[in-house]
């Protein structure tokens, strides 16, 4: 099939296309030159044309999702999906996997990543992204609790600690290494915490400090096209900005090496905005965005993506058991702490962010500080679903940036006073344009997650993943502008038309991207003598039936990488 998609306003970050009014040829699945007299005509007229958004960092598939889901049906009551030809969904915050898939498809996104899988439930999340439509996905093993990561790194042998990243990436089918709250989900199986980076972990003589620094090397011996993705230690607690920065600076001279894709950055913050507080509890609570967006704008490592508060009631779920645990003893709301053994944790509580709570507004605001400061290069467009908020508000928060107006009716005359005097919204003049906003909805995730040859731009030989909205660039209307990016004219997935007039025409699944990494056979020989060790001494699952199988895909899509 060949299209050509007439007459739009294009803007493609990554080949400098900045609001060209110019035609797009699509064929066989690809962006080619040019097409034949017979392809189809797409009419972009008065529109935008840009790639598929991607998602960097979602929770929408597998064990803590489910428990929320479980756990909340007010939350499915909430919203119910229901149109014709598709499959039935429930859920605002914790949508069904068939919904979670048609929405990100109605937003323009073709592509989105689970940020947290727990190794040993792998099997989980691939299940229920057999059954996530409309988008090519992906998801990041949990490595910073893990006690066989530990045990190479106190024996400071990154080598074997290098084989086993690579074996479990292949094991579970992820595709790169993600770290949580660093030695303080293994310190919650004994009750307490980490509170800094030089903190032991009870029961091993390791400190975040090591984890953190261990797994950033180890990503770059291996050149795996993602850098390391962090939640540091102290989430969601007044005066931790200064940990979050020392944490950024374990990684300064580390080096990006990746052996596929363009990624500069050795260091990835994610849900920055939980990350960026002043104070010394709830009432003397400030932003310390400024602090942070300082050190990330002159450093030349670092992306971030934000963690947008949205202002909505949702459901927190994360691999920082503690945290969830803080957060049931000041709601006591209903809760849920998981152990997964030798591996990780969870924990799983709602949460009502509400536009008159005053530290809700600062966190509101300290998202918008970190979209509108920051280098646009290095920052990302996330609410870490549904943590922060549900991804659905994305055309929200894209109204925020691209209309100061919009903007600041929220900041006078919806949020609470705080928001004015903790933190530097009121300063902030910028406002997006649409160059900006295919930045930080799509170019700079490609480019982060090494996946920016075939995605995340419109140029020659890219996948036809084309999004298409109908809006003037110069839109300042609020809620045109979230009218309009909340449900794509067009949706192009691997050339097919799969979203028209903001309805979704086909249902299709797609592909599981994971990293399949070569190491030196004798060199993963030995780890895997040790990881058969630790099976029989700790695990209650034989090593046998620990790999995640073929069965458990639509269609895998490993990228080979040759670490040898
Ligand atoms: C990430 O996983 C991830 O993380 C993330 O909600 C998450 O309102 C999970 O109850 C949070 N507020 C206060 O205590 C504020 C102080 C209070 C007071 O006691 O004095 N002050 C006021 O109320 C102001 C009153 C005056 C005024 O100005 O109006 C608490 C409350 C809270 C705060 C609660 N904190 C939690 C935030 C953290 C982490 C959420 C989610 C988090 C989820 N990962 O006339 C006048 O002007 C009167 C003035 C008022 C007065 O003085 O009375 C995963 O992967
Ligand atoms: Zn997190
Ligand atoms: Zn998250």
């Amino acid at each position: 099939m060949e299209y050509i998609i007439k007459n739009g306003i294009v803007y493609d970050p990554i080949n400098g296309v900045n609001g060209e009014k110019m035609d797009i040829c699509v064929k066989d699945g690809k962006i080619v030159e040019k097409v034949s007299e017979d392809a189809k005509v797409i009419d972009a007229s008065n529109c935008v044309v840009m790639a598929g958004g991607i998602e960097i960092h979602s929770h929408l598939a597998g064990p803590k999702v489910n428990i929320g889901r479980m756990m909340r049906p007010e939350d499915s009551i909430k919203e119910i999906y229901a149109k014709k030809g598709l499959r039935c969904g429930t859920g605002f915050s914790i949508p069904s996997t068939f919904k979670t898939g048609y929405q990100y498809c109605e937003l323009g996104y073709t592509f989105a990543l689970e940020a947290a899988m727990p190794p040993l439930k792998a099997r989980h999340v691939h299940e229920e992204f057999l059954f996530t439509p409309q988008i090519d996905v992906a998801a990041l093993p949990l490595f910073g609790n893990n006690w066989i990561v530990f045990k190479y790194i106190m024996e400071k042998d990154y080598k074997a600690l290098a084989a086993y990243v690579a074996w479990m990436l292949k094991a579970t089918k992820g595709y790169g290494i993600k770290i949580v709250n660093p030695g303080g989900t293994e310190a919650w199986g004994w009750g307490t915490n980490v509170h800094s980076l030089d903190d032991p972990v009870p029961g091993f003589d390791i400190t975040p400090k090591e984890i953190v620094k261990g797994l950033g090397m180890v990503n770059e011996l291996l050149g795996l096209p993602h850098s390391i993705h962090v939640h540091p230690n102290d989430l969601g607690h007044p005066g931790n900005y200064e940990v979050t920065i020392e944490t950024m600076k374990l990684l300064e001279d580390v080096k990006a090496k990746p052996k596929i894709g363009e990624r500069w950055s050795s260091y990835h913050n994610t849900h920055i905005q939980f990350h960026a507080y002043g104070g010394t509890s709830w009432k003397d609570f400030e932003s310390k965005a400024l602090e942070i967006i300082d050190y990330v704008n002159k450093s030349k490592h670092v992306t971030i993506d934000v963690g947008q508060v949205t202002l909505d009631e949702t459901t927190t779920m994360t691999a920082d058991g503690p945290m969830e645990y803080d957060l049931y003893m000041m709601t006591k709301f209903k809760w849920a702490n998981c152990d997964v053994e030798l591996e990780t944790g969870s924990g799983v509580v709602p949460f009502i962010y509400s536009r008159k709570n005053p530290v809700h507004s600062v966190q509101w605001a300290i998202g918008l500080e970190f979209l509108l400061y920051t280098d646009t290069d290095k920052v990302i467009l996330t609410t870490d679903h549904p943590n922060a908020g549900p991804f659905t508000r994305y055309p929200r928060i894209l109204a925020w940036l691209l209309s100061k107006k919009y903007r600041e009716d929220w900041l006078y005359n919806k949020v609470h006073k705080w928001a004015r005097e903790r933190t530097a919204l009121p300063d902030a003049d910028k406002e997006y344009d649409m160059y900006e906003v295919a930045k930080v909805t799509r170019a700079n995730q490609a480019i982060a997650l090494g996946l920016s040859e075939s995605m995340g731009h419109l140029g020659v030989g890219a996948n036809a993943d084309i999004a298409i909205y109908e809006i003037d660039p110069e839109e300042k209307d609020g809620k045109k502008i979230e009218k309009a990016f909340r449900y794509a004219k067009y949706v192009l997935k691997d050339g097919e038309v799969i979203v028209k007039d903001g309805e979704i025409v086909k249902e299709k699944f797609y592909r599981t991207f994971y990293l399949d990494v070569q190491v030196d056979e004798s060199l993963m020989n030995e780890v895997l003598k040790d990881v058969e060790e630790m099976f029989k001494r700790y695990y209650t699952i034989n090593f046998e039936n620990y790999v995640v199988t073929e069965e458990y895909a639509n269609n895998w899509k490993p990228i080979k990488i040759d670490a040898t």
